[in-house]
């Protein structure tokens, strides 16, 4: 039997500021999006202070791009999504393409970053990598979004 019923799953995904630094490249990914078939349910343009790119980071810390890394996404806007879409962790993933851009445009020329991204560092967008980091993402960038009703509630407990 055909039915409607499918599972949705957030994702966090960023368009980051060498992207959005050029207002055409912006209006490409956000039809980009909508064209494969994601449900926007959130969207804001924000910039980040140093503080915030360094707490976003912070497991790359020590790594030796971090402060390149921690600066370029402070360096001006970004735009952040909430997506919605069966799969959308891996499905965003995929559409984004390897991070390193050089290796994207061998494996995967048709992807975002294959097609958009400057070097590794600024390479376009991000995407949150398990459902773990993706609900703490989601949080980071909309605090006031509440998941609850996204995620699965554990049994309550009598006694
Ligand atoms: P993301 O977290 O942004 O979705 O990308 P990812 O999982 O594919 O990459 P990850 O290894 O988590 O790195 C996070 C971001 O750091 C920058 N980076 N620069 N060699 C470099 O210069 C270098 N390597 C990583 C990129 O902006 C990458 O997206
Ligand atoms: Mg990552």
């Amino acid at each position: 039997a055909r039915s409607l019923s499918k599972v949705l799953q957030l994702t966090l995904a960023v368009i980051k500021p060498d992207a959005v630094a050029h207002p055409l490249m912006l209006e490409a990914l956000h039809q980009r999006i909508l064209d494969n078939n994601f449900v926007i349910v959130r969207y804001k343009d924000l910039v980040w202070r140093r503080q915030d790119s360094e707490r976003f980071y912070a497991e790359h810390s020590g790594r030796f791009f971090y402060q390149r890394l921690v600066e370029f996404m402070s360096s001006g806007p970004m735009r952040a999504y909430i997506l919605a879409r069966e799969d959308a962790i891996r499905h965003w993933r995929e559409l984004m393409g390897p991070t390193k851009v050089f290796r994207a445009r061998f494996t995967s020329p048709a992807s975002i970053r294959a097609q958009y991204g400057l070097t590794d560092t600024r390479n376009t967008t991000h995407g949150s990598d398990s459902a773990e980091s993706a609900q703490r993402e989601i949080l980071f960038f909309f605090p006031d979004f509440c998941t609850e009703e996204w995620m699965e509630k554990e049994e309550p407990s009598f006694r």
